[in-house]
Order: C-alpha cells, then sequence, then structure tokens
C-alpha cells in the first residue's frame, strides 16, 4: 500500500485573510482576464460564478511566483475547471478567446461605460441600455431621463474622476482634511485608509476615518468638516449619511453589508499648488486644479479598530475575514463589532492586532491585504 501523503508544507490557504499578499502580482495576465469574467458574470446576474472568478484571481494574486503551467496550480484552492481552462488557453495562445469575445460584446461594454459614471450602478446602466441607449450622449440627450445629484456631478467631473488618484494627490487631501478636522477638535483623530493604506501607488479615491477621542464628539463632526470645506469653495460635491449605528446589534450575517457609520462621499477641488509634482491630467489640459473624489467615515472611537480593518479592504479580504470568523470561529464581523456566538459576548478592541488574535489569526499588516 501507498504510505500516506505528507501534509504539503505552506499549503495556501482558502481564505484571503490567511495570506499575505502585497502589491506585486506576478500573475497579471490570468487575473486581468479573471476580472473581466467576473464582471460580466456581475452584469449578467450570477452571483455564484462571479465570486469563483475573483477567489480565483485573488489566490493566483498572493502567489510568489508566476503561473507557467496549469500542473503548478493543482495544490492550489478556489480554482476550478473553468478558471483552469482560461489559464490554459492563454498559456497556449497568449490570450483567452473567451475573454475576448466578452471584451467585444456590446453589452458588457455599454454597462462598464455607464457603471464608471459615479452614482450609477448596475441596475441604472441596465435600464438605460434597455431604453436602447449605448453612449453618454445618449443618455445626456434622451428626454425624460432624470440624472440624481449624484449622476449629474458624475457627468460633469467624469474627465477627472475616471482618472487615478496618485499618493502625492492623496497626501495633499489629507492635509486638507487634517486642516478641517483641526479648526473643529484639538483632540481629533485622522487616518488614511483604503487602497493607499495597503500600499496601492494609485486609488480611484482617497478614504479616510475622522472621529475625535471624545466619545460622542463624533456625531456633528462630518456635517462640521462639509461645512469647512464648502466656505473654503473646496467642495464640488457632497452625499453625507447620518449614522444609523446601533451598538445592541448583532454584527451582520452578509459579507458584503455597508456600514451604519456616519459617512460622506464627497468631490474636492484640488489645487496644482498643493501637490508635489503636480496634478495627474490629461494631455493638454492646463487648468490648475482638479477633481478628486473623496470618502470620509466617522465612527465613535471606541469602534476605531473595526472601522479601520473594514475600510483598509480589499474587499476580498474582507469578505474573507467575515467568512473565516462565521465558517471557522462561530463569530460574526462586521466594520462595528466583533461578536462571540458560542460565549454570547462582544469581544472589545482597541488595535487591529487585537482583532486578528481574537479570530485566533496571524497579524497580517495593510501592504499584505491586497487579497
Ligand atoms: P474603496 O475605496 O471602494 O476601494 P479601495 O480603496 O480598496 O480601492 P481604490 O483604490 O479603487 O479606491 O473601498 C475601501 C474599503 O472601504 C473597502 O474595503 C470597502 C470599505 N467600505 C465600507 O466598509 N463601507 C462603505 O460604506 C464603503 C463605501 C466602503
Ligand atoms: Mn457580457
Ligand atoms: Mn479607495
Ligand atoms: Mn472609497
Amino acid at each position: 500500500p501507498e504510505a500516506p501523503k505528507p501534509a504539503p508544507v505552506n499549503k495556501v490557504s482558502q481564505y484571503a485573510c490567511q495570506r499575505r499578499t502585497t502589491t506585486e502580482n506576478n500573475n497579471r495576465i490570468f487575473t486581468d482576464a479573471f476580472e473581466v469574467l467576473a464582471e460580466h458574470y456581475e452584469f449578467n446576474d450570477l452571483q455564484g460564478r462571479c465570486l469563483a472568478f475573483r477567489r480565483a484571481a485573488s489566490v493566483l494574486k498572493s502567489l510568489p511566483w508566476a503561473v507557467r503551467c496549469v500542473e503548478a496550480t493543482q495544490d492550489l484552492p478556489c480554482l476550478g475547471e473553468h478558471t483552469t481552462a482560461i489559464m490554459k488557453e492563454i498559456l497556449q495562445h497568449g490570450r483567452s478567446f473567451e475573454v475576448e469575445k466578452i471584451l467585444s460584446d456590446e453589452r458588457c461594454r455599454t454597462l462598464k461605460l455607464f457603471t464608471s459614471v459615479f452614482g450609477v450602478g448596475p441596475k441604472t446602466a441596465e435600464k438605460w441600455h434597455r431604453r436602447g441607449l449605448r453612449s453618454f450622449s445618449d443618455v445626456l440627450a434622451e428626454p425624460g431621463i432624470q440624472l440624481n445629484r449624484m449622476q449629474q456631478s458624475g457627468f460633469l467631473h467624469y474627465g477627472d474622476i475616471s482618472r487615478a488618484v496618485s499618493r502625492a494627490e492623496a497626501r495633499a487631501v489629507g492635509n486638507i482634511i487634517d486642516e478641517a478636522v483641526h479648526v473643529i477638535t484639538p483632540n481629533a483623530i485622522l487616518a488614511l485608509t483604503g487602497g493607499f493604506r495597503r500600499g496601492k501607488e494609485f486609488g480611484h479615491d482617497v478614504d479616510f476615518i475622522v472621529t475625535t477621542a471624545e466619545l460622542g464628539k463624533e456625531k456633528s463632526l462630518l456635517i462640521n468638516i462639509i461645512d469647512i470645506l464648502k466656505k473654503q469653495g473646496l467642495l464640488l460635491f457632497s452625499d453625507y449619511q447620518a449614522s444609523t449605528f446601533d451598538i445592541s446589534k448583532l454584527p451582520s450575517h452578509r459579507f458584503e453589508a455597508m456600514d451604519h457609520f456616519a459617512k460622506c462621499f464627497l468631490i474636492l477641488r484640488l489645487e496644482a499648488s498643493l501637490v508635489e509634482g503636480g496634478l495627474q491630467r490629461a494631455e493638454g489640459d492646463s487648468r490648475d486644479w482638479r477633481a478628486v473624489r473623496v470618502d470620509l467615515v466617522s465612527p465613535p472611537v471606541d469602534r476605531y479598530a473595526y472601522t479601520l480593518l473594514g475600510w483598509t479592504g480589499s474587499r476580498m479580504f474582507e469578505r474573507d475575514l467575515r467568512r473565516f470568523a462565521r465558517m471557522e470561529r462561530q463569530m460574526l464581523l462586521d466594520n462595528h463589532a466583533l461578536y462571540d456566538k458560542t460565549k454570547k459576548e462582544f469581544l472589545t478592541a482597541t488595535t487591529e492586532k487585537d482583532i486578528f488574535d481574537h479570530l485566533g489569526l496571524e497579524y497580517i499588516e495593510p501592504w499584505q491585504r491586497n487579497a
């Protein structure tokens, strides 16, 4: 009889929160293709298939080596028949015909174009497509289409906000917010989060957590910041959502639930003179400013660690943290709290490390969370 195989060393976990994933991606040719397929399934409302391709991409992103033959991937989790077939195609022909078919698909291209506008989600995009609209000028010329405020700003600043935000621009935005919060309170706490905290060089927006060391004082913070930005003439758009946070509620069972803290989605006017090395601009654009998308969230200070962990992302990392908590630890995690279902109690945390400890997970640095 055959001897039992020894357990493979360094087996790659099926959970993104047990993998270290930097911004260096050795398998971009595959993960770009998987993302096209994932989006295609998302547009066609096939969430299971969409997730399968996102999971497969996430596993490949974590590898410190480039896949050169499909046999090398046989011990990896989350890779199925379909993903392997796509990898084979790419290894053999340098491209995937299935992916190319989707990229040339009219409906898919139009939905992607429409959802690239701030404020336009898959449902609206689908509705416009069904009315026969195919371009921005079609949409803007169509009688009877009511754009909401967010979508109006989305079209108005389309060129700027579809252009990547650089790290230098993110820093300049950070200085503006920092100045504003310190006008309001000397006890302000401000932290850069989202993709820039994970070490990305470019982002689609800049994300911050703002709160104050005095519990309760955070309630009026965002409103006051918005007011100051408006008076400075820096506010091009703002959508403020007041807190609906309820401390007695259990963490959400859903893997991708939005949080209940006060938050705002902004478009700010950023002056070139404030940005080291200048603005990211289209060729021939000589304006001395650009529009930048900024998100602010304002939790009570005792929820700071949960918010920081939740808003640092990536989305796949967050999704798997919650899935790991539920499936492996009988715990419920979201951006507000961690609840132990066995002990029937909430677990407190002042740092992200505390939360990893509660979950019995090795600490993963922010720059290793690019799952
Ligand atoms: P994003 O800003 O959408 O993404 P990102 O910063 O990772 O990437 P990009 O460079 O393209 O901006 O979201 C950042 C994190 O914030 C993400 O993990 C999800 C989380 N988030 C919430 O938890 N609740 C919310 O209401 C929103 C808007 C985001
Ligand atoms: Mn399609
Ligand atoms: Mn972001
Ligand atoms: Mn954001």
